[in-house]
Parts: structure tokens; C-alpha cells; sequence
């Protein structure tokens, strides 16, 4: 028998976020069989053996008593390979027994996380056969992780978890405690369907360049440690680094030297990490190199890494985030939010079969409420992924409450053709979903406790993206704070779902309006300011004057961006009679006095969205401190420190907006409360 994988321990004082013991207490107290040999079947009976040791249950191995009964039994066979795959289980519940079958042991390890989910339900009545596969191969983190401490950046570009939990002033993290923490967050990632993570920054510098090469033991280690919870390693890197690290003249994608170099330096790669899951890449984007210096297209980019990952069935990357951030706010007719599809739907059909072109949801750049990025209906014969942001950039930094469940959920369902069309969710069937992390080594992961929501919300609706996010925050909510373990589970879960459900509209309402988007002070994006990147060469404006404000994106008399939807959403987004108010002033510039749909001005929508937004994180602060006598002491602190900033900074938020354009519109407001 094989000795069983301990469950890794987390450092003292670390959350154990999702998945703390209570969780696997059904589990844990039955006869459980684990039948099937494999390194994650390993994992798969640590899990179970750690619950037995501390409920008093017991597991057993195939052979181990012949004959005897259990309550569950996972199984790894190979009878139903082709339905299962290698990542999907069967669960069936007949004569007292709990029956969880996978073809590949990925699928056993979901399948033991599935009945964590279910709890005693797991363990009632009969349950006829039902079949889980993820809807996604491709379940993916990216990590914006610097080795070396950026002096802008730091260590976690767009971080806000403390710092990273890979890397640290320059070198990886190799302590046992270290390691042990890299695997406990494999294994939370796991247990919300992730099985992959990129651990480095997109904006590769001088130091994370070296990963690909002479660095790429660091690599190999974390991919060891992630290894045990069915997690592939990927590797973010430097379209120069042919010429950085290898000494070359050019990285020209077409030069014959620079493919060679590719293919070897990709070699040992593998040799080094041989499930290494493959590359990502910013080119040509905010300064990094790509190879449009070559007068080379991005598919030519993209292809010169995908030859030399295909023979060991590697895949790139590639990101469409792709615009020109040296713009003049005078030339009205650049448009950053048409970029790109401008760059990358004449490719469509020119990317090799392993090269995944990687594209945010939204055409600009994870703001509040952006619609849809147009290439993802643009694409058919490309492979491609999804792009969110789980860590919170511009939606409250994780020092607000933002649940983006449903804003993502939106995206995930939205029908690029209408109604009859595929949804997002089934064209990036091919390439999977992305998020940007939000995880580093704060005690809590995500520095705001409810935050976590949000990390595990991608594992999820990676696994399944129509699926309703708010079956996903119950999860989180169950697995998290186990109501029934406290005195008044109900006050508890109704008392999260209050604090949480809204909270990305309440976000919305007190920050920037209809879809406008960046009025947030430059730099490092936190609080208010309205004309902060306005005159900026990065290509975000809003063009409010005295008459009015939004960018006409439309065909007849703006940037022509609506144009680049199909129908019915091209012909939607034209009109200010049509576009939904939500998006108004994504696609139109038009008069303060400007009546929405919702038959309310927009500078008076300005206004009450501001002072109702303000009044909704007053209302959550105080149904959190609620909460006090059924949360984790230190965790309910955390949060509700946090309250206290949300509430400061919307505040500023809403007199800093409201006065804005008080001041520039001339119109009072109608209900006659204090605006500065
Ligand atoms: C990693 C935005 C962020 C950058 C980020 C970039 C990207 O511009 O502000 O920090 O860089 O997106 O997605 O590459």
C-alpha cells in the first residue's frame, strides 16, 4: 500500500479559506474504498485519510479487506474513458453507497472534491447517475508575480494580498514552510476546478526573464509542489529572449537561428518540468517586446513559440491586450477599445492548433462594467481564451467588497451573435478561462476575507460557464464559514448574501457612471479622479465638458467600434434609443440632461447612484458587524477593518464625482442634497 500524501499544513495563522476541516466532516467519519493507483490518487487518499484520522471514519485501499462494505467508494476505471475523460467523474448513489468513477485521476481528485461540496447530501438517499466534465479544458490563473521587487510594481504587480507566493526579493521561495503553503493553495485551486497557473508576470523583466533558462530549477520546484492537485505549470516569457538571454541578433519569429534557439531552450524546458503546461505573452504591449519589430504579424509571433512547444504538447498563450498607449486625447479617431480586433481578427485562422490567443472580456481593460470585447465573436477558427481579473484592479483593490460573480457570469453568457448564437462560454471551448490572481501570502490569501469568493468563483465558472454564480457563492459561503457549525446558520448565510450578492452594482454606483470607466487617480488606480488619465496618452477618456459627456463609439459619428459587433449588438450599441443605459457612455457622447431608459436624466443618475451607493456600504457595514457573534473572530476583524476604508473611499468617490459635475454641468441637484 502506499503511504498516504499528508494533507498539507498550513503556516500558523494562515485561513484555510475554502476547504477548513470542518468541511470534510461527513466525509471523514464514513468507511470510504479508494481504488486506483496514481500520484493523485495518492493525493486523493491523503485527503481522505487526514478526514478519517480527525472524525473518526476509516479508508481503505483496493485489496486492502476484500469483501467489506463503505459508505463511498472512489474508483479510478477506465470502462467509461471516453464519456469521463481525463477530468470528468460519475457520482451515483445506490444501496447506502456513495460511488464516485473517473477515467483519469484528475476526475477522481474533482470527484472526492464534489462530495466535500455536497456534504451530508453526499450521503442520502439514492442519487441516479449523474456525469460531471469541466465545459472548459482549460482552467487557468495567471499570476502577475515578480521575482524581483519592481520599483513601481513591487512584488505582485496589481497585487493586494501582501506579497507573492511564489517569489520574494529576488529569488524563489524554497523553504519547506514556503513550499507547503504553494501546495496548500494548489489544493484550494483544485477544490474549485483549476489545473493550471502561469507564476509569473506577463510584463517579463530582466530578472523573470532567466526563468526560461538558467532559473528554470525555481520553476520546476513550484511545479513540483503544485503537482499533487493536478495543477500544470505555465511560464510567462519575453518575446527577446532569443536576444536577451541567447545572445542573438534578432528575435525575428521567421529567422531560422531564433526558431532553433526556441526549440532548444523549449526542450529543456521540458526536460526540467515534463508536464510544463507551456508559454504566455504580452507582445507589443505597454512596452514589451513583440514582433511587430520585425515586421512580423502576431500569428508569426505566436507560431514561432507554438513550433517549439508542440512536440511536447505545449501550448502558447498568446494575449490580444494589444493597443497604443501613445495616444493624443485630440485625435478622436484612435480608439484604444478598437485595438484589438483591429490587430487580431484579420489573423483569424493564421494561429497554429496549440497557439491560444488570450483576450480580456471587456475591449478595454478590466474596468467596472465594460461590454464585451468584440474579437470574441470575431474568431471562429481561432482557439480562444477568456481573460478576467480576479485580483481587484479597479474594483475596489480587495479593500472593497466587489463580488464579481456576476459580472463575469454576464460576460460568460453573453451571446455574441444574440440570442440564437454560441455564448462566450461555449467559444472559448477551445482555449479555456484565465484569471488574474488575487492570491498572495496575506493570512487570508486575498487580503479581504470576501475576496476569496471571488478566487473561487473562477474555478468554478471555468468548470461550468453558464452556471448560475450564485449556486457558486453558496459554495463558497457553505465550504467557507460553516453555517451549520454556528448558532443561527441562517442569519449567517442570509447576512453574507446581503453583504455580498449586490455588491459589484453597489461598487458601480458609487464609482464611475454608465460605463465611462477610468476615473481613477493614474498610476496605481485606487480612489477617484475624474480627469486623472483624461489628457493621458494611454487612451482612456471620457471627454466630459460643460455640454455633456461619453466616447460616440458609434458607426455614423464616432470611433465606428460598435461596428465591430455582429448584429443585433452592432445595431443595439448605435443608437443612444437602444444601447442599455448601463453601457450608455461606453458607446455615446451625449447631454447631461440626456434621458435613459430608466427615464432619469444622466447627471441625475449621476447623483443618486452616488448618494444610494454610499448609503448601500453604510447599510453592508453595518449588517457585517452583525455577523460578529458568527465569524471567525480575527477573519470578521479583517473584514470589518476593511468596511471602515470602503466606506471612506466611497464617500470620496461620491463627493469627488458628484461636485465634478456639479461644477462642470451647472445643474443642481434635483432632490436638493449637499454637493460641494
Ligand atoms: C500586467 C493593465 C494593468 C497592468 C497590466 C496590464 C496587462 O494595463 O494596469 O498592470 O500589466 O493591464 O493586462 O498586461
Amino acid at each position: 500500500m502506499t503511504a498516504p500524501i499528508p494533507v498539507p499544513a498550513l503556516p500558523s495563522g494562515v485561513d484555510p479559506a475554502w476547504l477548513p476541516p470542518a468541511a470534510f466532516r461527513p466525509l471523514g467519519s464514513r468507511r470510504t474504498l479508494i481504488s486506483g493507483t496514481g500520484p493523485l490518487v495518492d493525493t486523493v487518499h491523503g485527503e481522505v485519510a487526514g478526514a478519517s484520522d480527525r472524525f473518526g471514519g476509516q479508508v481503505l485501499r483496493d485489496g486492502q479487506e476484500p469483501g467489506a462494505s463503505y459508505d463511498l467508494v472512489l474508483e479510478l476505471g477506465d470502462d467509461d474513458s471516453d464519456e469521463l475523460g481525463d477530468e470528468g467523474f460519475a457520482l451515483v448513489r445506490a444501496d447506502g453507497v456513495t460511488r464516485v468513477t473517473a477515467a483519469g485521476q484528475r476526475g477522481l481528485l474533482y470527484g472526492l472534491f464534489h462530495v466535500v461540496r455536497l456534504g451530508e447530501a453526499a450521503f442520502q438517499g439514492e442519487r441516479a447517475r449523474e456525469l460531471h466534465r469541466p465545459a472548459l479544458a482549460l482552467r487557468m490563473l495567471d499570476h502577475w508575480d515578480n521575482v524581483a521587487v519592481h520599483p513601481v510594481m513591487g512584488q505582485v504587480e496589481r497585487g493586494y494580498s501582501g506579497g507573492s507566493l511564489f517569489w520574494q526579493d529576488g529569488r524563489a521561495r524554497g523553504s519547506r514552510e514556503e513550499l507547503e503553503r504553494v501546495r496548500c493553495y494548489g489544493r484550494l485551486l483544485a477544490a474549485s476546478g483549476i489545473n493550471a497557473i502561469a507564476v509569473n508576470n506577463v510584463n517579463v523583466h530582466g530578472a523573470e526573464a532567466h526563468l526560461l533558462t538558467d532559473r528554470i530549477g525555481e520553476v520546476a520546484a513550484i511545479a513540483d509542489a503544485l503537482r499533487p492537485y493536478g495543477i500544470r505549470t505555465h511560464l510567462s516569457v519575453s518575446f527577446a529572449a532569443p536576444v536577451v538571454l541567447g545572445g542573438l541578433p534578432t528575435a525575428d519569429p521567421l529567422d531560422e537561428a531564433v526558431r532553433d534557439w526556441w526549440a532548444e531552450v523549449t526542450g529543456r524546458v521540458y526536460e526540467a518540468i515534463p508536464d510544463f503546461g507551456g508559454y504566455v505573452v504580452k507582445a507589443d504591449s505597454e512596452g514589451q517586446p513583440g514582433p511587430f519589430t520585425y515586421g512580423r504579424s502576431h500569428a508569426e509571433g505566436a507560431n514561432l513559440l507554438a513550433a517549439a512547444l508542440a512536440p511536447h504538447s505545449g501550448t502558447v498563450h498568446w494575449r490580444a491586450f494589444v493597443y497604443n498607449h501613445r495616444q493624443d486625447w485630440r485625435d478622436r479617431s484612435t480608439d484604444r477599445a478598437r485595438a484589438a480586433y483591429d490587430h487580431f481578427a484579420p489573423l483569424d485562422g493564421a494561429f497554429a492548433p496549440n497557439a491560444v490567443l488570450q483576450v480580456k472580456h471587456g475591449p478595454m481593460d478590466f474596468q467596472t462594467r465594460e461590454p464585451v470585447s468584440p474579437v470574441i465573436g470575431a474568431m471562429p477558427d481561432t482557439r480562444l481564451a477568456v481573460e478576467i481579473q480576479a485580483t481587484q484592479e479597479y474594483t475596489g483593490q480587495q479593500r472593497h467588497v466587489c463580488w464579481l460573480g456576476p459580472m463575469w457570469s454576464e460576460a460568460l453568457r453573453f451571446r455574441p451573435e444574440g440570442q440564437e448564437g454560441p455564448s462566450v462560454g461555449d467559444l472559448v471551448r477551445g482555449g479555456g478561462l484565465v484569471a488574474v490572481s488575487s492570491a498572495g501570502d496575506d493570512p487570508y490569501w486575498t487580503g479581504h476575507p470576501l475576496a476569496q469568493a471571488n478566487l473561487y468563483a473562477v474555478g468554478r465558472l471555468a468548470w461550468r460557464p453558464d452556471a448560475d454564480p450564485r449556486a457558486a457563492l453558496d459554495e463558497w459561503i457553505e465550504l467557507t464559514f460553516a453555517p451549520e457549525e454556528t448558532a443561527d446558520p441562517a442569519r449567517l448565510r442570509s447576512g453574507l448574501h446581503a453583504v455580498l450578492d449586490g455588491s459589484w452594482r453597489t461598487y458601480e454606483k458609487y464609482t464611475a457612471p454608465l460605463g465611462v470607466g477610468f476615473m481613477v487617480q493614474p498610476g496605481h488606480h485606487y480612489g477617484p479622479s475624474v480627469d486623472g488619465y483624461e489628457y493621458s496618452p494611454w487612451g482612456t477618456y471620457h471627454f466630459a465638458d460643460r455640454d455633456g459627456i461619453g466616447v460616440d463609439r458609434s458607426q455614423a459619428t464616432g470611433t465606428g467600434f460598435a461596428g465591430q459587433y455582429a448584429k443585433p449588438w452592432a445595431e443595439v450599441y448605435e443608437s443612444p434609443a437602444t444601447c442599455p443605459d448601463e453601457l450608455l457612455l461606453f458607446f455615446h457622447h451625449v447631454p447631461y440632461g440626456h434621458v435613459l431608459r430608466s427615464g432619469e436624466t444622466v447627471i441625475q443618475h449621476i447623483y443618486d447612484t452616488h448618494f444610494d451607493g454610499v448609503a448601500e456600504v453604510e447599510e453592508a457595514r453595518r449588517v457585517w458587524a452583525g455577523l460578529a457573534d458568527l465569524v471567525e473572530p480575527a477573519r470578521h476583524a479583517r473584514a470589518a477593518e476593511r468596511y471602515e476604508e470602503q466606506l471612506r473611499s466611497a464617500r470620496e468617490w461620491r463627493d469627488h464625482i458628484n461636485t465634478y459635475f456639479f461644477r462642470k454641468s451647472g445643474v443642481p441637484d434635483a432632490r436638493g442634497r449637499l454637493i460641494h
